[in-house]
């Protein structure tokens, strides 16, 4: 018998394919089940212990499933689109194309000898004309439903990566992948309509099987403000404009209004003798991010425009400012100022000396700091005092809304996806601009538009697709005569917000899926993948999903039903892996010394799945010496089952004790595993093998009962330790494969103990511990209590005053 290692897994991992044992089955009459790993970048580095973590672990509840009964799908593939790999051609001269193409070829070797049961049939790989062709055709469908346009806007520009970068990209004011300090341009843009699905976006999160705090996340993200529009007129001017509030119970304590220095009022209503001030003030906020804006901490700065604005709810006279601190991309780019009421504008009129005018009391009728932000009742506000907060908001928008100057409103933070990219490395978006024409669609027969190959590389900021004659000049399909074609990109979130719709039907030639077989195969039922995705991939796909749906080609409203974020693993010194620290850990090393059931195991044992936590060598080590430990019990276990001389029949107290254990197990180790709750399903078996181990050295054996429990040993630890399991499947006469047994079989009655020892107190301090059966009513049980000598002689001559039993644990003897 050869000893667990890497030779076991090369063995199994071959068979399995050669007997396809994973083989998606389209016609089972099993329930599928559609388990999803985020696919990976082909990014140069091997796999590493994060893909094991999300990849091996995931893998593992797919097994679990598998044996529960479910038809498996569980397919993977590569998110192949992206900078990096452009960002290296310009480097080293290495098309983006043949280096990606390599990295995929190492990285989905490696994957497979990861012995996850991946249906590799239908692998999808972003980068490659038969999936991209698909990706273009879904732009065209948002195209033709309004749900894709252009416009020009300021757009996030990181100046050293040359590119435009979506609102997620932008970390603190800087470029997610470089570092560099981000600014602004204006530049036209495709953009996607998400926020036409903001409201679903946000309320169908609470159907989903999602961590809090991911919900949590997006529903700030999407960031729904349910308030009103107020208009305020001018004085002494034609002009007006109308302020976003959430308070508008606070009308009556405006004592002055705010633009944003980007608001296009601005100027027209700048007086004279402050145009010098205000051009200067409009200089250095165009200098300042959106996030330094925002913060309530910051000095707040701003100018006079000389002009005033009328109240439209008492007539009074406000003096009209530009300040930063009021963003020109939310709400109206324009605020009605409460002092009294609200933080920065309290800053704002400390700092410039303008009244404040209390216009809420708190309920208990005190006078409370200022600024007070809580809601309460009315006052200082005319016919509307003694109203409660919610109160006045509805009956000053019925006064606003019979004047024609205010309405409800609801405004969200999220602004529409900007999807356009000036690289080479992405799919062309499927666009011509013909001088008579203008934007014309390319036609769904003549996609895809395909990258061409020969193209220049040059850190000279321009598209190597814009330099790309060939490509650019082409003929206008609508009226024949020259054209151009878009040369941007589209965001590489465009390929994997529909990339689990591809798998299934993924080498469909005529359309991007099936609706007939991908309304089987969705939702996805399990998703696994890391955190940092909340307020992108998962937001895009889901609304892919929705707008796919409203234009009838898919039946389901929700992509991932459920959804498990697995934590991070950090290096030894409890760090973030990276290269520069030197404190990765590379599993192939590990891999070999000690086989992949062992690396996979450690992972599931040292770490809770959605925590992660530190590396640590002796942790491996440990359950390379667990995995020992079952190999030679088993090995003693089947030496018994095969040659034992003293054998019985009969199921004695031994028997009963190790059948606790097994059936202890199952229960737990399902449940657990059910929750992704590794660590504990690795506890569980231990204590089995401990109990097999126990058994194994009694004098007399029932060999048929130990070949049953430990044939469900073995089926219960497949999933955890797939090459292992089928190993010892193997080695103890069983029919290939265990992965096509069932998960064994939960027996309550094992559970229950024919005797159990429970503590006899005496006015609460323990005095013994006594064996009684389980089978005893409450009297029997006082009764053996009160009997047993030690009881006796802790007693003497005191009087039983009382006697509390509590079943199964213990029995309190009151004494005086
Ligand atoms: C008057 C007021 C009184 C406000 C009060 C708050 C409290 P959320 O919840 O984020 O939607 N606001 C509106 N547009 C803004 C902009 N472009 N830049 C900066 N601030 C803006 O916040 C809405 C509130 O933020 C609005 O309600 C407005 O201030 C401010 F006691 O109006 B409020
Ligand atoms: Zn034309």
């Amino acid at each position: 018998m050869s000893k667990y290692s890497k030779v076991i897994d090369t063995k199994w991992q071959k068979k399995w394919e050669e007997t396809e044992l994973y083989k998606f089955d389209k016609n089972s009459s099993k329930e599928k089940l559609y388990c999803l790993e985020m696919f990976s970048y082909p990014s140069g580095a091997n796999l590493h212990a994060g893909h094991w973590f999300n990849f091996g672990l995931a893998d593992s509840w797919a097994r679990l499933k598998k044996m529960e009964g479910y038809n498996v799908f569980q397919p993977m593939g590569f998110d192949a689109f992206g900078l990096p790999a452009e960002n290296y051609a310009i480097k080293t001269g290495v098309h983006p194309k043949d280096s990606t193409e390599k990295n995929i070829a190492t990285m989905e070797q490696q994957l497979r000898n990861m012995g996850a049961m991946f249906n590799w049939e239908n692998e999808v790989v972003t980068c490659r004309p038969e999936y991209y062709k698909w990706t273009q055709w879904l732009f065209l469908q948002l195209y033709n439903k309004g749900l894709a346009y252009r416009k020009k806007a300021p757009v996030n520009w990181c100046p050293s990566c040359k590119t435009v970068l979506a609102n997620e990209q932008v970390v603190d004011g800087t470029c997610e992948r470089c570092g560099s300090e981000v600014t602004k341009k204006d530049l036209t843009q495709w953009f996607f309509k998400i926020t036409e699905y903001a409201d679903e976006l946000i309320d169908k999160l609470d159907t989903l099987d999602w961590p809090a705090k991911t919900v949590a996340m997006q529903k700030h993200w999407i960031g729904r403000s349910t308030g009103a529009e107020v208009t305020f007129k001018v004085k002494d001017s034609d002009l007006s404009f109308n302020v976003f509030t959430t308070r508008v119970d606070t009308l009556n304590g405006v004592t002055y209004v705010v633009l944003a220095p980007e608001n296009k009022l601005v100027d027209e209503l700048t007086t004279e003798e402050n145009k010098k001030a205000v051009a200067d003030y409009k200089v250095e906020a165009a200098k300042q991010s959106d996030i330094e804006r925002q913060q309530t901490s910051r000095e707040k700065t701003g100018v006079f425009t000389g002009s005033y604005a009328i109240n439209p709810i008492n007539g009074k006279e406000v003096p009209i400012w530009v300040a930063d601190y009021v963003l020109a991309t939310y709400g109206t780019g324009a605020v009605m100022a409460v002092p009294a009421h609200d933080e920065r504008d309290f800053a704002f009129a400390s700092k410039f000396n303008l009244p404040m005018e209390r216009v809420i009391a708190p309920k208990n009728g005190e006078t409370p700091e200022l600024p007070y932000t809580e809601h309460g009742i009315l006052i200082n506000s005319g016919e509307f005092d003694g109203l409660t907060t919610a109160q006045a908001k509805n009956k000053i928008v019925e006064k606003l809304h019979e004047k024609e100057l205010g309405s409800k409103k609801v405004n969200y933070r999220l602004r529409d996806w900007l999807v356009s990219r000036q690289r080479y490395w992405g799919a062309p978006i499927p666009v011509v601009y013909c001088d008579d024409c203008g934007i014309v669609p390319v036609p769904e027969k003549d996609l895809p538009v395909e990258l061409p190959y020969n193209v220049e590389f040059a850190p000279d900021g321009k598209s190597p697709l814009a330099k790309c004659d060939e490509f650019v000049n082409t003929v206008c399909p609508k009226c024949g005569k020259p054209a151009k074609r878009d040369v941007d990109t589209l965001d590489t979130f465009v390929c994997s917000s529909w990339y689990y719709l591809r798998y299934p039907d993924n080498k469909n030639a005529e359309k991007a899926f099936d609706p007939e077989v991908i309304n089987k195969m969705l939702p996805v039922d399990k998703y696994v993948g890391g955190p940092e995705h909340a307020c992108m991939h998962l937001l895009y796909a889901r609304f892919i999903t929705k707008a796919l749906r409203d234009m009838g080609y898919l039946n389901f409203d929700e992509p991932f039903k459920s959804l498990t974020h697995q934590g991070l693993i950090l290096g030894p010194d409890g760090l973030k892996m990276s290269k520069s620290k030197g404190n990765t850990i590379n599993p192939d090393h590990y891999i070999e010394q000690y086989g992949a059931d062992v690396f996979r195991m450690y992972l599931m044992f040292g770490f809770a799945y959605t925590e992660g936590g530190a590396w640590s060598d002796d942790g491996i080590k440990s359950v390379s010496r667990f995995v020992e430990r079952i190999e030679r019990t088993l090995d003693t276990a089947r030496k018994l089952i095969n040659t034992a001389k003293d054998v019985k029949t009969t199921i004695d107290k031994p028997e009963k004790e190790l059948n606790y254990w097994r059936h202890n197990s199952i229960k737990n180790v399902i449940a657990d595993g059910e929750k992704m709750q590794f660590n504990t399903c690795i506890a569980r078996m231990m204590e089995y093998t401990n109990a097999i181990a126990k058994y194994v050295t009694e004098k007399t054996i029932n060999t048929t009962f130990l070949k049953e429990t430990v044939d469900d040993f073995v089926r219960l630890l497949a999933p955890f330790a797939p090459h292992f399991s089928e190993e010892q499947w193997n080695l103890l006469g069983n029919t290939y494969s265990v992965f096509n047994e069932s998960l064994p079989k939960f027996d309550p009655s094992a559970l229950i103990k024919d005797e159990v020892e429970i503590a006899v107190q005496l006015n609460g301090k323990v005095k013994a511990k006594i064996n009684i059966a389980s089978s005893l009513t409450e009297d029997q049980i006082k009764e053996t209590a009160l009997n047993d000598e030690h009881v006796k002689t802790a007693i003497g001559d005191k009087t039983v005053v009382k006697v509390i039993v509590i079943k199964g644990r213990l029995v309190n003897i009151v004494v005086k």
